[in-house]
């Protein structure tokens, strides 16, 4: 950030920032720089609803106005139903305060959260739980120097993660193998890439795991001492030879040869991407990459580790501390794929506060979710920072600050760092941050817990406290960013898991307690699509986060018009060529879209990138017009990646 007599000519990266390196990513700076600044695209007053729902019709009202309203009609309902209070939250802006600190005022109020990781990735956090007994202790990214293998599986960090991407990946002297569907840019730069058929990854993890057995690269010795149900597990895989591999997922047995050789060999990192898990079966895939890790010993060794996320725990920090399940006298939460049904229905959902979160543009059942947005006894409070497709069904819009408007904490999921956030110019108009807004309105609403008036910084200095790091916050903005451990932390380097066992469980009773198989299975999705039905992958796309930038003008340059992806045979057997106007249609809904071709996508598949705003479009939609809501097998977390539909000429 450059600043000047207090204004912001430009955002850049910090030169110091280890990761980064003093270059934004692409998306990050241009929209930073662009309609995250626009003050004339900024919300910058609270508004309320004039005419009837979802017409998008607001007049501009006093923050005492809109404070008074809402907090009066959330106390009533809160007096007698506080569960039928709903709220959804996600990535809007994923600072400690501004990401957590709003959900000590629903935890006070007894209100529903719509669990935020079911529309991301909580299939494989259950998973993991299984398994590891955690799934949130990732390997540290520094030990890809002492790595002879990183395996990237069903992750784009091309798009997703592109500072790991540029720097990290190639950095490291490693072999990199990826696994995933689509050939990206991650996938084409790595030594060996596996192009499995969406959702057949845990019978790709069983050919792989035949391999090592037969060849016998197993780990005896961390088999004995560290894994459960290995025995039960060696019983499936005689009939998982790579040439099974090969008929049910698509990659040649020489590859799963290959790959299952030098992952044993190790020592390998597996990162284990978030795509992968969003399948009918995601978490039982999940479940098949431990078991393959573990019997090969590539877990708690130098250079060896698995990783999804590293959560802010990794750094001693308790978001409890900020969150305040405690206040909460009946915790309940619904899934997002619930969530469109679950607000059409009065008595279980009389207010909305949506908040961090563009349900419209990222929820499943596009249509139904605004068919019922559209119920006027549904009270409906939207916070943001621009109006979007789910603000404009709201009675209330409240405008939020940006992250460059307010102090705060950050911490990444991959590298165990931590930033400080440092307010850098005042939030456009009267708009206020996340933490603000939520203890106005804890006094507006009758709530008198003093919980719920703490300050911003009373809660940083509380957090810097519980990290190893002795920063005050001062010190840490002058710094930036820090790593919070001088030395790279192996997880589980002791040889415990906090499983009921305290081994890795291949095996897991709770599993099965919970309605699942004790042991992964073998299974790969059907892979005979109907004719002209396409499996439609909707992962990230490099311009956007999310939903977010899509609004911006140079952002939506780069995105062009909104395309499906297909295979060059695909195209021809279906008498399409790159930009005819195409038709996607499935049970649940139709999306008009311009057809591109290309063999980085593999035939059946067809890629349709998130995160495009539905009200910039003809169509007036986007890809999740198309997901009905189905859900993984573990979690009730999302299965959008198998979403399926038919492809015609428009
Ligand atoms: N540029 C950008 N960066 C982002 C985001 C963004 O929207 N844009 N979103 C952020 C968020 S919230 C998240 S959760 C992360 C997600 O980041 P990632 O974990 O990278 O997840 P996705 O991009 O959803 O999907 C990654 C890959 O999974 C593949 N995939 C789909 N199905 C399967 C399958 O069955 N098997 C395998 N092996 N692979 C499969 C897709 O082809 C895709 O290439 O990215 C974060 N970073
Ligand atoms: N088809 C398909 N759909 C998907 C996915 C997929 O792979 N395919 N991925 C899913 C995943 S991984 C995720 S995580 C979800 C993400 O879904 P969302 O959480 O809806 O994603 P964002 O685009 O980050 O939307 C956040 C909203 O918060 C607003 N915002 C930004 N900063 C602030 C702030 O400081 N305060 C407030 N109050 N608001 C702010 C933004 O303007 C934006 O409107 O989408 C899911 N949807
Ligand atoms: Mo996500």
């Amino acid at each position: 950030m450059v600043k000047r007599d207090g204004v912001i000519p430009k955002v850049l990266g910090d030169p110091q920032h280890g990761v980064a390196r003093g270059a934004l990513c692409g998306k990050c700076a241009i929209a930073y720089n662009g309609v995250w600044r626009d003050q004339t695209q900024r919300l910058s007053t609270p508004l309320k609803r004039e005419g009837s729902k979802g017409l998008g019709q607001f007049v501009p009202a006093t923050w005492d106005e809109a404070l008074c309203d809402i907090g009066g009609r959330l106390a009533a309902i809160a007096r007698t139903r506080p569960a039928s209070v709903l709220h959804t939250h996600y990535t809007g802006t994923c600072s400690l305060l501004a990401g957590i600190f709003p959900q000590r005022f629903f935890n006070a109020l007894g209100a529903t959260e719509v669990d935020p990781d079911t529309v991301c990735n909580k299939a494989g956090h259950a998973a993991l739980g299984y398994a590891l007994g955690s799934s949130t202790d990732g390997f540290d990214p520094r030990e890809a120097a002492r790595a002879a293998c990183i395996l990237v599986w069903g992750a784009n960090p091309s798009a997703t993660a592109p500072h790991m991407h540029k720097h990290w990946l190639p950095e490291s002297p490693a072999i990199k193998i990826v696994i995933d569907p689509i050939r990206h840019d991650t996938a084409a730069a790595a030594y060996l890439h596996l192009q499995p058929y969406p959702g057949s990854d845990a019978a790709l993890a069983f050919a792989m795991m035949h391999v090592a057995v037969t060849e016998n690269l197993i780990d005896a010795n961390f088999i004995a001492k560290s894994v459960l149900g290995f025995d039960d597990l060696a019983a499936t895989l005689p009939a998982c030879t790579p040439h099974w591999g090969q008929a049910v997922t698509g990659v040649p047995a020489a590859d799963i040869v290959r790959a299952a050789r030098l992952f044993a060999a190790g020592p390998s990192l597996l990162w284990l991407g978030q795509g992968m898990q969003r399948q009918k079966y995601g978490g039982n895939a999940f479940r098949a990459a431990v078991a393959l890790a573990a019997i090969t010993g590539n877990i708690g060794k130098p250079g060896a580790g698995i990783c999804y996320l590293n959560g802010p725990a990794t750094r001693g920090i308790d978001t409890d501390r900020i969150a305040r399940p405690d206040l909460h006298a009946n915790p309940h939460s619904i899934s997002h794929m619930q969530l469109a049904a679950t607000l059409a229905n009065p008595s279980a959902a009389q207010a909305l506060v949506s908040w961090n979160n563009n349900i419209v543009a990222s929820s499943p059942n596009q249509s139904a979710l605004r068919q019922a947005l559209l119920r006027e006894d549904l009270l409906h409070v939207a916070i943001d920072l621009f109006a979007t497709d789910t603000t404009a069904y709201a009675d209330w819009i409240l405008p939020a600050a940006s992250f460059l408007e307010f102090d705060d904490l950050v911490v990444p999921y991959f590298n165990q760092t931590l930033s400080a956030q440092v307010k850098a110019t005042d939030p456009p108009g009267q708009a206020l941050p996340n933490m603000e807004i939520f203890r106005r309105l804890a006094l507006a609403s009758g709530l008198t817990d003093p919980a719920l008036q703490e300050t911003d910084h009373a809660m940083i200095a509380a957090i810097l406290a519980q990290t190893s790091t002795g920063l005050d916050f001062t010190t840490l903005a002058e710094r930036g960013t820090v790593e919070v451990f001088a030395h790279t932390r192996i997880p589980f380097a002791d040889g415990v898991f906090a499983t009921p066992s305290g081994r890795i469980e291949i095996a897991s009773a709770a599993a099965q307690a919970d309605g699942h198989p004790l042991l992964p299975t073998p299974h790969a999705d059907a892979w005979a699509p109907a004719p002209g039905v396409l499996r439609v992958l909707s992962p990230a796309s490099r311009w956007t986060m999310n939903s977010l930038y899509a609004n911006d003008p140079a952002i939506r340059a780069k995105l062009g018009p909104a395309s499906a992806t297909l295979n060059p045979h695909d195209a021809a057997s279906l008498g399409i060529n790159a930009g005819d106007h195409i038709t996607l249609t499935n049970g649940t809904g139709s999306l008009n879209l311009l057809a591109s071709v290309s063999d980085t996508v593999p035939p059946g598949v067809a890629l349709v990138p998130k995160g495009r705003w539905p009200l910039h479009e003809a169509s007036g939609a986007n890809v999740n017009v198309l997901f009905g809501g189905d859900m993984t097998d573990m979690a009730q977390s999302s299965a959008v990646h198998a979403v399926e539909a038919k492809i015609t000429r428009a």
